[in-house]
């Protein structure tokens, strides 16, 4: 519609009423800015071809588990368009069960721009990884280690060498990194989700139950990796 279109051509978000933030009143420097922010991506859901319906319920699951846990953190689900599915479907469920939109929200923004594009500050931002914990191979994986430099690459390898699906590994971020300078990204929390497409490592074929457990599994150990960094 032309009021969509508009929307989009202007960069202007909805109100918070269901789980979509207000951009106003996280920017401008205020007192937002210091908020333990997490922003992740939706796990699996673009290369790893995850169904969106089944993520979103677990998305919303997992979030409301541990939203009691993060005292007064936020959790911010990204994605990089106003179309974004993944970020409809979300913010729809979870307005339904009546999440608090001041403590998780979804957002449209590159994750490797939130502050300086968006005027979000996230200090911890997640990784949609690979097995290998290697730079490139396109989407987010790609995106966030271009962003952060080197640094990433070598505080990775001091962590670990390899992920295993369900799994998630911290990594601080030496100030040298322009994540860290630009962005205030003091963490980043590389996850590995369940993989549903055949030309990719370890594929699930069809089986959801196996998938929706291993995803079930990434966002739990997403979401203690956060609360350990800001406890
Ligand atoms: N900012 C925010 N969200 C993004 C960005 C960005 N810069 N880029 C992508 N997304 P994907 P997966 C969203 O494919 O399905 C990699 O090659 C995207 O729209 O990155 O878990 C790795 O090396 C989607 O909603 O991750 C692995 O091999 C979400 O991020 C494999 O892909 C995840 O999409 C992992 O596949």
């Amino acid at each position: 519609t032309v009021l969509q279109r508009t929307k989009m051509d202007s960069g202007a978000l909805e109100v918070g009423k269901s789980n979509e933030l207000d951009i106003t009143s996280t920017s401008g420097g205020n007192s937002a800015d210091s908020i333990p922010t997490l922003a992740f991506p939706s796990i699996s859901t673009a290369d790893f071809q995850f169904n969106l319906e089944k993520a979103s319920d677990i998305i919303v699951e997992k979030v409301e588990e541990f939203i009691s846990r993060i005292g007064k953190a936020r959790l911010v689900l990204v994605d990089l368009s106003q179309g974004s599915k993944i970020l409809s479907l979300v913010k729809t469920k979870a307005a339904q069960k009546n999440i608090d939109s001041n403590k998780f929200f979804t957002f449209v923004g590159d994750i490797t721009r939130l502050h300086s594009q968006r005027g979000l500050h996230c200090n911890v931002i997640a990784n949609a990884a690979n097995w290998r914990l290697k730079p490139g191979g396109g989407g987010v994986n790609a995106a966030i280690f271009k962003a952060a430099g080197s640094a990433l690459e070598i505080a990775t390898k001091e962590k670990a060498v390899s992920l295993s699906p369900g799994k998630s590994v911290i990594v601080p971020l030496s100030s040298s990194s322009p994540l860290f300078t630009r962005e205030g990204v003091t963490h980043v929390i590389h996850v590995l989700g369940p993989n549903m497409n055949p030309m990719r490592p370890d594929c699930l074929k069809d089986d959801y139950v196996q998938g929706c457990k291993i995803l079930r599994e990434a966002y739990s150990s997403l979401f203690e990796g956060f609360v350990s960094i800001v406890r």
